[in-house]
């Protein structure tokens, strides 16, 4: 036993002092404190922001101390421990997440209250790091927050980007793209960690040499070197003291200049190089379930995939855990197939720098991974031109042909009188110009693969990778998506919160199965009334806020009909406008119909490269204006796209849902979870067979879920027997009168050609089945708005559907990964209790 340098012995932490204290009056001292020292202000010339940052510090010095604990305590137990690796994480705002967290959300908003400040008005300053596009990488943040909750050891890992999604703006109806400066006013909720810094070789080539030992090796002399260097940021379970880390890369020059250029008077080109290196981690790529093939992707993939592998490694080295242990101590679940470039550097790292052996390196990678799948989009599936990976990576293509050899050696004697089984299966896609296709990759690396939904993890099976199902039947396994109540019920609609708490008690924040007991008020007059009131209350807040934005009066009383995702033709945006056209052509036909008043709602980005979903976003835009202004529409119709949406919008749109719009065509979306979390906030869903809304519907009750349309199956029958959109075009008069009316220019100010593009594709080829699932939906929209006017009716199928939501929670996902895949349980940090005596 080494004693203790008395000089470097911390007092045991005082919860109760200016640093961690959770009382309000602590926590009024530790903000003017904060003010002063880290914005350096007196409060008569601090800004909101200065508030905002000051409030931030205070909250993060509360985080500190339990996230240096949980380090510690995964340290010296040696806990085994999930990385989750993702090439995006779209977190969302982090103060009023931290605050319901560590429970002193409504203690805060009374101190501020008593310096004359509103927290709300604070909540509102933070910018929010769009680190990810949309579904994929807010799945992630829900997953570590589930993680975090459960007290499961887990490091998220990926990258720092500095510029995230872009921000969106409308201008005459057009999407215009804004860049993110999300670090413009300091974001002080990561620590950066250069000491921990690791080197990331790219180009160059390969050499072979013998070893002193005389074993036959591979060196890697690369072009250049680029550093990555790991920010952190503290990730706080709910009410519990475990605070995960999640941990991204950031890239910089190996050195800050090149001495030789730079001594040679080359200032510019030695400034150049650093450059080119920073620019890996600089903008996150826009596009969502699209993969463009881009250099600069990849130099992503491997810069953030094998920073994170070196890391690990570091961990188990500073843990003194044998390398050979390295699947006991990480799991290695990769997200979609950005990372999957991990087999191969795993493989790298173990044989050429620690000189393993193929078959036992192969034996650690193939039992650390985990790869899910987000998408049967065959534009998403990631591969890579050979040419491109040789000349980054020309040590991972070499072991990734020693790794295809081998693996279709076993395809040769699972299928011995099926040579086509051969290239089917092959990591290589020989078919035309070669590719590395990373979904093979991730499969035959991989212990375990998942879809994100049955239906989606059944169609996998059946489609894509049916190859890989029958020869590794037991690696597939679904795991149907979740996503978390802490921020979509709590922190977004506190009052509906508040009135499921004071019916069945808190445990439903962590439990949320338990939401079922609401089911024995669903005929409580009182509990009906103030379900209904909250809904109310918030949907006039929202008409407030598009009167002041937009200067448009919507009414609260009228069905708010929401479809809030981001934009693409399989979830059929335009269905939905289709829709608006069909009403308002019956209203101008017929002005004294009867019809149920409706605010449609779209929010959602489009990737800019995305022509047809850019045109999409004009096309409401167009009908609004018309509609919005058309006397004869007597307010019953509006039409709105509100701009910018992002992780802090969503929480304010949810809960002012009547109807959630889910209704890609069948077969499409792996998921979803925009419509677990409007199902979650009393909104009732309009949708298809189609990813999870399945599932949400056999658990809420087919009479409280409004479904209509094909079949993923129906889907792929009609595409086989021959599709012809202009069939229906040509014998359905009402959805003829709708295109007739946007192709005649009666939205474009009588431009004819404007929205052209759109309609001849609908016409003509309508991939996404608009028009072969067009009456359905107009059949079932009307039902919807009749059912909309039995308020009593209405009510129990929104409470019903709030009580049957708890399989949707991500800690059920979370826990499920725990067991089949993961295996790994629940380590709970102790924090010692403030004593007024140890003061
Ligand atoms: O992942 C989404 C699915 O479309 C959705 O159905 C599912 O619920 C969700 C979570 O599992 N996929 C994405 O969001 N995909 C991307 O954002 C993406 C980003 C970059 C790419 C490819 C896809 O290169």
């Amino acid at each position: 036993q080494t004693v203790p340098d008395p000089r470097l012995v911390c007092p045991p932490v005082r919860v109760e002092d200016d640093r961690t204290g959770l009382n309000i009056e602590t926590l009024k001292r530790a903000f003017l404190d904060n003010l002063f020292y880290i914005q350096g202000k007196f409060p008569d010339i601090a800004t909101q922001n200065d508030y905002y940052m000051a409030l931030a510090y205070t909250v993060r010095d509360r985080l500190l101390k339990r996230w240096l604990k949980t380090a510690q305590t995964y340290t010296e137990q040696g806990s085994r421990t999930v990385c989750y690796l993702s090439a995006e994480f779209l977190l969302g705002p982090h103060l009023g997440k931290n605050l319901i967290n560590l429970g002193i959300y409504d203690d805060v908003q009374q101190a501020m209250e008593e310096l004359g400040l509103d927290l709300e008005t604070l909540l509102e300053q933070e910018e929010e790091p769009g680190l990810g596009n949309g579904g994929l990488g807010r799945l992630a943040a829900c997953y570590l927050d589930s993680m975090a909750t459960l007290e499961i050891p887990s490091i998220g890992y990926g990258i720092r980007y500095e510029y995230g999604i872009f921000e969106q703006d409308i201008r005459d109806g057009w999407q215009i793209e804004r860049s993110d400066k999300w670090l413009r006013s300091g974001y002080p909720w990561e620590v950066p960690r250069p000491e921990w810094s690791v080197p990331v070789k790219i180009g160059g080539h390969t050499e072979q040499y013998t070893d002193e030992r005389g074993r036959f090796r591979v060196r890697w002399v690369p072009h250049h070197v680029v550093m990555g260097v790991p920010h952190d940021t503290p990730l706080l379970g709910y009410q519990v003291n475990t605070a995960n880390t999640l941990r991204l890369w950031r890239a910089e020059a190996a050195e800050s200049f090149d001495f030789d250029a730079f001594n040679s008077g080359d200032y510019v080109g030695a400034v150049h190089e650093k450059m080119v290196s920073e620019n890996i981690s600089k903008v996150l790529y826009p596009n969502d379930n699209i993969s463009q093939g881009k250099e600069l992707r990849l130099l992503q993939q491997i810069f953030f995939v094998s920073c994170s592998l070196q890391d690990m490694i570091r961990i188990m080295e500073g843990q003194k855990i044998p390398l050979e242990k390295f699947h006991e101590k990480f799991v290695v679940q990769m997200n979609d197939t950005h990372p999957a470039i991990a087999v191969a550097e795993l493989m790298r790292l173990l044989i050429d720098d620690h000189c393993m052996t193929w078959d036992q390196a192969w034996g650690i990678t193939t039992r650390t991974f985990a790869y899910t799948n987000h998408t049967l989009l065959p534009e998403a599936l990631e591969r890579w031109p050979i040419a491109l990976f040789k000349k980054l990576l020309p040590r991972h293509l070499e072991l990734i042909y020693e790794i295809n050899q081998r693996f279709l050696d076993d395809v040769r004697i699972r299928y011995p009188e099926q040579p086509q089984m051969l290239s089917q299966m092959s990591i290589i896609d020989e078919s035309g110009e070669r590719y590395v296709r990373m979904a093979h990759l991730a499969c035959v690396g991989s212990m375990a693969i998942n879809g994100v939904a049955a239906l989606h993890t059944e169609l996998l099976k059946q489609g894509v990778l049916h190859d890989f199902y029958e020869m590794y039947p037991k690696k597939f396994n679904n795991k149907t998506n979740g996503v978390t109540p802490r921020r979509f019920m709590v922190l977004s609609n506190p009052r509906l919160s508040r009135a499921i708490t004071e019916r069945i008690g808190p445990n439903w924040v962590k439990h949320l199965d338990e939401l079922k007991k609401l089911e024995s008020y669903v005929d409580d007059p009182n509990f009906r009334q103030e379900f209904r009131q909250i809904k109310f209350d918030i949907k006039q807040e929202l008409a407030t806020y598009i009167q002041q934005n937009y200067g448009v009066a919507i009414n609260p009383n009228s069905l708010f009909d929401i479809q809030a995702k981001r934009i693409h033709e399989y979830k059929r945006q335009h269905l939905n406008a289709l829709y608006i056209v069909t009403l308002y052509n019956r209203i101008k036909a017929n002005p004294n119909i009867e019809i149920t008043p409706r605010t449609f709602l779209f929010g959602g980005k489009a990737a800019p490269g995305y022509y047809t979903a850019k045109l999409i976003i004009k096309l409401i835009n167009a009908i609004g204006d018309v509609v919005n202004r058309d006397p004869d529409v007597r307010d019953r119709l509006k039409v709105l796209f509100l701009k910018d949406y992002s992780v802090k919008f969503a929480q304010r749109i949810y809960p002012a849902a009547d109807l959630s719009e889910q209704i890609s065509t069948a077969g499409k979306e792996a998921s979803g979870t925009g419509n677990m979390k409007f199902a979650m906030n009393g909104a009732l869903t309009i949708g298809t067979l189609d990813g999870a809304n399945i599932e949400i519907r056999e658990e809420v009750g087919e009479e409280n879920f409004f479904l209509f349309g094909m079949t993923a199956d129906e889907v792929y029958a009609r595409k086989a027997q021959g599709y012809n959109p202009y069939d229906y075009y040509q014998s359905n008069s009402e959805l003829k009168l709708a295109i007739d009316r946007i192709a005649s220019g009666f939205f474009s100010h009588g431009d004819r050609k404007l929205f052209q593009p759109l309609l001849d594709t609908l016409m003509h080829r309508d991939d996404y089945m608009l028009f072969a699932d067009y009456q359905a939906y107009i059949d079932c929209q009307d039902y919807v708005g009749q059912v909309f006017q039995d308020v009593d009716r209405w009510t129990r199928m929104t409470i019903l559907n709030v009580a049957r939501m708890g399989k949707f929670s991500s800690d059920r996902a979370i826990r499920d990964y725990c067991e089949d895949f993961w295996k790994i349980s629940p380590v709970p940090i102790e924090i010692e209790e403030y004593s007024p005596e140890a003061i």
